[in-house]
């Protein structure tokens, strides 16, 4: 039986269910018959048994009937939802938040702030399908950790020439035929660089730029504004490099995949739109072979029944202690959200429930725990932020101890009188009808052999200013919080230490405060040897969002947790 993968992951892998056992399907030409370390250990980490109030098991029914009570005689109402599962029926909890005047959340912990530079540019954040990828001759990864977060596409990498951008040295930037290991945060100025040099060479796509744009002007006199020297100088790589990067992307077809990992920051609107001007420059949108790649935007075209208007916070910056109750669903915002401090403190004041798979972190400090079903126990359907498959996710497995997300909201919408839903299928059917097909699989219903053939719905706007205030010159080390390579956020296999350069004085074991404004941590060394000496490295999932800033970039939509400088003070023994 097939199902896929509900994890927040840019491979949305299709999954064969066989003697309960999960395995990879050979049929499917993304997935290729492998899974990851998360699913193939996926029972290894227990789903909760049981509702709990105040630490003792209740009964469903018991832990219903305590949240209607409490709902009924509260007045602010939070539902924060995370991405613990990224099917497209975990939404439907909103139909009931709204409806009770709930204040739900906007913007996100993750891509927010890139995927508004792409609508900037381009109206549209269009995923760029498999086939363009394949077809390419070029292919720079931007800030993307493929060989941990996205390592089904590593097939269709096999034989082009691979440029990797990344202030680490990751697994994959060794094996690149180049690597810029460029000083954290300096992604728009070497994409300044990178465009200087194709405009200094007259090799702009002048027909392109003539059809499908405007203000290129103002946007070269941007670029010029940027010193050939003390930029380089800030980037911290080769200008000789730079130079011959520009060079390929002149000559060949060129695919850009561009990762979080740019976008942590106060002005990560900016850096991808930079990216996509560069590209734009050279003419890269609509042509064979060519493109840039982002976390795609999975609701374009999309007619959503989940869709709500309601009172909405910033997701990074909530108060959870401004609330008189929390909901939390499929998220564990006491290690995901910046500055774990105050968030825990927020959770501890206000009435908290989680509605979730595990007793994880949040859970614990819970005053009502929900179980929810996993993906095999209900119906799903899921979308890839990666590329074009769309899995549908049908029920395979009972469980009588958990809701699944449709059920909880069709017994509170009945508790409070607010109507019937429609039968769980009717919406996957929704769904379902919207999809284009290609081949013998469902495809995304914005599909396109090759987005913007037909140009962009208005001209391509250039980046012209950015506003960056951030002091490069403070004190203290860049942090740099990627993501681990057998976790999912702080789901299955975390990693906890802080990794520092060789050069940190620091030893393997020994235990350091990290610190920040924000706050700190104590955390146990490891030495990494693919730092650069300005870059301390800790993963998603481990502690380190005590140090993070409670903040939002500047379009006040997306998590910045890059945006700061940390010191490291070892523990004397
Ligand atoms: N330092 C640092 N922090 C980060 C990041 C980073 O790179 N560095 N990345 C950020 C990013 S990009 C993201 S997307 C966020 C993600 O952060 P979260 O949204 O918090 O995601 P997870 O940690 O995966 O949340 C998992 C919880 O979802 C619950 N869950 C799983 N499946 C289901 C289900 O089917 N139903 C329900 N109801 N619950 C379920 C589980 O109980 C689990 O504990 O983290 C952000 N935090
Ligand atoms: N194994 C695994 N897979 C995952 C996840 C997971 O937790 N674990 N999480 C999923 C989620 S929610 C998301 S959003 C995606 C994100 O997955 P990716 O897009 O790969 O994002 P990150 O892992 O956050 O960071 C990617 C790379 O950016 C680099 N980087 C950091 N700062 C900078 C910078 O200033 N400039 C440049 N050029 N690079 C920088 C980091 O060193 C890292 O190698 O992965 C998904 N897949
Ligand atoms: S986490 Fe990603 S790579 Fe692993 S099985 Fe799920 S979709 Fe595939
Ligand atoms: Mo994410």
């Amino acid at each position: 039986m097939k199902t896929a993968c509900p994890l927040d992951c840019y491979d949305a892998c299709s999954v064969v269910f066989e003697n309960g056992k999960l395995l990879g399907d050979k049929t499917h030409p993304f997935t290729r018959g492998h899974l990851c370390y998360k699913l193939n250990h996926y029972f290894d980490y227990p789903q909760l048994q049981s509702a709990y109030f105040e630490g003792e098991q209740i009964s469903l029914e018991k832990a219903l009937d305590i949240l209607e009570e409490k709902i009924k005689s509260s007045q602010e109402i939070l539902h924060f939802r995370g991405s613990g599962n990224v099917g497209k029926m975990q939404s439907i909890t909103d139909l009931f938040f709204a409806s009770i005047g709930a204040t739900l959340t906007e913007g996100s912990l993750c891509d927010a702030a890139g995927q508004f530079g792409i609508e900037q540019g381009r109206g549209k954040n269009l995923i760029l399908p498999l086939e363009q990828i394949e077809k390419s001759e070029l292919v720079i990864v931007w800030g993307r950790n493929i060989g941990y977060t996205n390592h089904h596409i590593l097939p269709y990498l096999q034989g082009k020439t691979l440029v990797v951008i990344d202030p680490v040295k990751t697994n994959l930037a060794k094996n690149a035929a180049m690597h810029l290991q460029i000083t954290p945060r300096t992604d728009l100025e070497l994409a300044c660089m990178l465009a200087r040099f194709v405009y200094m060479q007259n090799k702009e796509d002048e027909a392109f730029i003539e059809e499908h744009t405007e203000d290129f002007n103002f946007y070269a006199d941007f670029i010029k504004s940027y010193r050939m020297v003390p930029t380089t100088e800030k980037i911290g790589v080769d200008l000789l490099d730079i130079a011959t990067l520009a060079e390929l992307m002149m000559e060949m077809k060129t695919v850009i995949l561009v990762g979080n990992g740019v976008q942590k920051y106060a002005h990560g609107t900016e850096v991808v739109r930079a990216i996509d001007s560069l590209a734009a420059m050279l003419g890269l949108f609509g042509k064979e072979g060519c493109g840039v790649s982002f976390l795609g935007d999975t609701s374009l075209g999309l007619e959503d029944p989940f869709r709500v208007k309601a009172r909405r916070v910033p997701k990074a910056e909530v108060d959870f202690g401004a609330y008189d109750i929390c909901f939390i669903q499929g998220s564990n915002p006491a290690v995901t959200m910046p500055s774990s401090k105050r968030v825990q403190e927020g959770l501890k004041k206000s009435f908290t429930v989680v509605f979730g798979l595990y007793s994880d972190e949040t859970a614990q400090l819970a005053d009502l725990v929900i179980p929810a079903k996993n993906f095999l126990q209900k119906s799903d359907i899921r979308f890839s932020y990666g590329h074009e498959f769309v899995e549908l996710m049908p029920k395979l497995q009972e469980n009588e101890n958990a809701l699944s997300e449709y059920e909880f909201t069709k017994e509170m919408m009945g508790r409070f009188g607010l109507g019937e839903l429609k039968a769980e299928e009717e919406y996957i059917e929704i769904f379902t009808q919207q999809l284009k097909k290609k081949g013998d699989y469902f495809v995304l219903p914005s599909y396109e052999e090759l987005p913007y053939k037909e140009g962009f719905d208005e001209s391509f706007c250039f980046i012209d200013e950015v506003e960056d205030e951030f002091d490069m010159l403070q004190e203290g080390y860049y942090l740099i919080t990627p993501k681990a390579k057998n976790a999912i956020n702080s789901q299955f296999k975390r990693d906890p230490y802080l990794y520092v350069p060789l050069r940190s004085g620091l030893h393997d074991g020994d235990r350091a405060v990290v610190s920040s404004e924000w706050g700190e941590v104590e955390m146990e060394v490891r030495l990494l040897a693919e730092l650069r000496d300005d870059c301390v490295l800790a993963y998603a999932g481990s502690a380190i969002n005590f140090v993070t800033p409670p903040q939002t970039d500047q379009h006040g939509n997306n998590a910045i947790f890059q945006e700061v400088k940390v010191k490291i003070q070892k523990v004397k023994e």
